[in-house]
């Protein structure tokens, strides 16, 4: 599946970072970003809902939206692709997890370092205020009020036009301007900043693999594109790594 040289790389690499997006989490039924919209929720474009203006123009078909997604990512189980990632992370001398995924699956799946550029939908946010709030009361109002300051609460993700974490995403930059390898799982390439993380990884020296059944306009730039399902590929991967460490390591 991978060429011998670059398992090599990997083989060898201190440092991989591996970026995900919605893709990897397809294969647990949690329906990508942009294919998200079915039921109910087929005739609304996801791009135009994860905005603060939708949000402020229509806050109760915001909250819905999310709620309904929420309840979609409470059922999904990790799937073979999350779980190649955490044994990638104990093959690896240094895996960084970096993920634009807000489903939580990562860690459930049990990976440790997880950066998550765009939240996580199991917090909750006052709008107004842009704090945390993790106790409020449901008095029957859609959204839900600040406990605080009575703004409207939101989901702890960030929308287009949003700053990311600062602290989150500058653990990103550095951990891709000092990789060895960035894998690239499962994302369109398409939003920034994230999109460019594996640009810097290389312009930093490092190897770019990516998996995904679909070209992106990251395809262009690896040095190898894995075509397929994460699910299937990324075990893959991690047995292809097992067996060369197998017939690498000193024999007694
Ligand atoms: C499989 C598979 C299987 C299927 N196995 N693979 C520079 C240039 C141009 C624009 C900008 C720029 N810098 C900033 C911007 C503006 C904007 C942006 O990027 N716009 C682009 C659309 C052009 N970015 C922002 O606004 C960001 N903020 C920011 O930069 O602030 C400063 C600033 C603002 C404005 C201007 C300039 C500076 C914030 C971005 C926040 C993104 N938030 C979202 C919503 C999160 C909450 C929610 O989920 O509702 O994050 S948008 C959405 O896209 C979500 C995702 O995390 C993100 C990425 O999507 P992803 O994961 O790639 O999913 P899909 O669905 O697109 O793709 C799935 C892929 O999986 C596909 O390729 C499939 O083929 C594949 N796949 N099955 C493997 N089994």
């Amino acid at each position: 599946m991978l060429a011998e040289p670059l398992l090599q790389r990997l083989a060898e690499a201190r440092h991989v970072v591996a970026l995900t997006g919605a893709g990897i989490s397809a294969e647990s039924g949690v329906p990508t970003f942009r294919d998200a919209q079915t039921g109910l929720w087929a005739r609304y474009r996801a791009e135009e809902l994860a905005t603060p203006a939708a949000f402020l123009a229509e806050p109760r078909l915001v909250w819905d939206w999310y709620a309904w997604r929420r309840s979609l990512t409470r059922r999904a189980q990790p799937n073979a692709g999350h779980a190649a990632l955490v044994q990638l992370e104990r093959l690896l001398p240094r895996l960084t997890l970096i993920t634009q995924n807000v489903d939580g699956l990562h860690a459930r799946a049990g990976s440790r370092n997880v950066l998550e550029l765009h939240g996580n939908l199991d917090t909750t946010l006052c709008f107004d205020e842009g704090t945390v709030v993790t106790e409020y009361t449901d008095d029957g109002r859609t959204p839900p009020r600040c406990p605080r300051c009575g703004g409207l609460l939101r989901p702890g993700v960030v929308w287009f036009g949003e700053s990311l974490p600062k602290a989150t995403l500058e653990q990103a930059e550095v951990a891709a301007a000092s990789c060895d390898v960035l894998l690239s799982v499962g994302t369109s390439s398409l939003v920034h900043p994230a999109a460019g993380l594996p640009l810097a990884a290389k312009r930093h020296g490092a190897v770019l693999l990516e998996v995904n059944p679909t070209a992106t306009p990251l395809t262009p730039h690896v040095d190898a594109a894995l075509s397929g399902p994460a699910g299937l590929l990324l075990p893959e991967l991690a047995r292809q790594l097992e067996r060369l460490r197998g017939r690498l390591a000193p024999s007694d």
